[in-house]
Formats: C-alpha cells, structure tokens, sequence
C-alpha cells in the first residue's frame, strides 16, 4: 500500500482532473478547429492514466474522506469489486481505442470514439459516484 488515505484520494483527484482537463480538450478540438497533434496529446494522457493502475488508490480507509480530502466515491464501490474491475475494463479498452484512434488523425472516428469513450466514463459515475 503506497500512501495514506488522504494521499490516496488527493492522487487519485488529480488523476481524474487530468483526465477531465484532456475530455474537455478533445470536445473543443471536435468542435472547432481540429488539431490532430493537441487530441493526440490529451488521448494519450488519458490512456497513460487508465493505465497507470489507479485500482491501487482505493484502499480500504479511502471512501471517507474530510474537509479538503472529501471524496465522491460510494461506499458500493467498495463491496462490488467484480462491477467495479468490469467498468475499469471497458474504460480502459475505450481509452485505448482513442488514443489509437486519434494517431490516425481521422477527425470523424476521433468523434465516435470520443462518444464511446465518455460513455464509458458515465457509466462508472452513474454507479459509483456521489450527487454533487
Ligand atoms: C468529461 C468529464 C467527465 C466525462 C463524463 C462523460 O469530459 O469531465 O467526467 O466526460 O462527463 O459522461
């Protein structure tokens, strides 16, 4: 176990800030001018991350955070660990398929892609993730 569990939910926060920073960047490029070099750079910050093996930041002590460290996380997702790893799985093919996806700078697969993907994403937010 690496990290306290404030250490935890402050790195696994930041993970997903990036990888929101680098969504938005995709959705912007789709919208307007499409440079293939900035979707290629944000794809391939979110595969690295779906990669990086953040199952390791959610360690038990993790779901209740406080104050600066509050977290948005379900008490379920710790209980159903086989719904959990099947959502992680499909994230991880989807960010996968983006980052291949947008190497061959087809601005209109990059948009399908980019749909399936954020699918992908809701779909674990749906479940798992606190209203704000
Ligand atoms: C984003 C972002 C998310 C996902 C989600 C997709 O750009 O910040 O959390 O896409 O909204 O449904």
């Amino acid at each position: 176990v690496i990290g306290k569990a404030e250490d935890q939910i402050r790195w696994r926060q930041s993970a997903y800030n990036t990888m929101a920073w680098s969504m938005g960047r995709i959705k912007a490029n789709l919208e307007g001018s499409f440079s293939k070099e900035q979707v290629v750079q944000a794809a391939n910050t979110i595969q690295a991350i779906a990669n990086s093996g953040m199952g390791a930041l959610y360690q038990p002590g993790t779901d209740k955070g406080s104050g600066h460290h509050e977290t948005s996380v379900k008490s379920e997702f710790f209980k159903e660990q086989d719904k959990v790893k099947e959502l992680a799985m499909a994230y991880n093919r989807e960010a996968n398929e983006m980052a291949k996806v947008a190497a061959t700078g087809d601005a209109a697969a990059a948009k399908i892609q980019f749909g399936k993907l954020g699918e992908s994403c809701k779909a674990c937010h749906d479940k798992f993730r606190k209203e704000e």
